[in-house]
């Protein structure tokens, strides 16, 4: 395993519940491995807002452990003294979101070719984020479905690059992702919107260590 347990990677944004925080305790009490912040869209916390939902979410994180990734930002990563960034090809070059955190932490990168895999390894990311496996509600300009044959190209042709699958994973659909070759499913809506987030999470969860370790 890298730095992080990337097997059940949470996602969320102000927007993506009625009540955020409760979700995120509730998502790491059901087991996720990994948070990442994101707060994105025309409905995202800006400024202090921003910063003071960040610092909550970073210390749930906190108390059960769970590393703390910070969307986009780098500046506001740094000084949080995040556990890590995840950018996409139209935020930061990884290059420089390496530069500037240092080696010590995570650095995500969300990839749809060969071509930004082989780009996000040689800039130093821990992982890449691969999508959309499946329809998805919850990014709007999410590029069409791709499926999982492409992380099955890039997990054989980079061996040593953890692939997290993400776009519309939910725990019926989950295996695929593993089998393609994944290290780990990032989910927003699976959990967010659930009834009992919780419950969603172990749901996930158990999925996923089933897909692993057929257990
Ligand atoms: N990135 P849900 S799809 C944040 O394809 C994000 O890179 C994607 O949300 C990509 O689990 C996506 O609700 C949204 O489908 C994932």
């Amino acid at each position: 395993m890298g730095k992080t347990d990337l097997t059940l990677y949470f996602i969320m944004g102000s927007m993506n519940a009625e009540k955020p925080l409760s979700v995120l305790e509730d998502a790491l009490k059901g087991g996720v491995t990994c948070f990442q912040f994101r707060e994105k869209g025309p409905r995202a916390l800006v400024g202090m807002e921003k910063r003071a939902f960040a610092e909550s979410c970073q210390r749930l994180c906190r108390q059960f452990g769970v590393p703390f990734i910070v969307n986009d930002d780098v500046d506001l990563a740094l000084e949080m003294d995040a556990d890590g960034v995840h950018v996409g090809q139209d935020d930061a070059e990884a290059r420089f979101a390496r530069e500037k955190i240092g080696a010590d932490k995570i650095v995500g990168v969300s990839v749809h070719t060969v071509e930004e895999a082989r780009r996000a390894m040689m800039d130093g990311a821990d992982y890449v984020g691969m999508g959309p496996v499946y329809q998805t509600s919850s990014k709007d300009d999410a590029k069409p479905v791709a499926g999982t044959t492409m992380i099955t190209v890039v997990g054989k042709l980079f061996p040593d690059l953890p692939i997290v699958g993400i776009g519309g994973i939910t725990a019926e659909n989950a295996d695929a992702v593993f089998e393609a070759g994944a290290s780990g499913l990032s989910v927003i809506s699976a959990i967010a919107t659930a009834m009992d987030p919780e419950l969603a999470a172990r749901r996930l969860r158990k999925a996923a260590l089933r897909s692993m370790y057929g257990r």
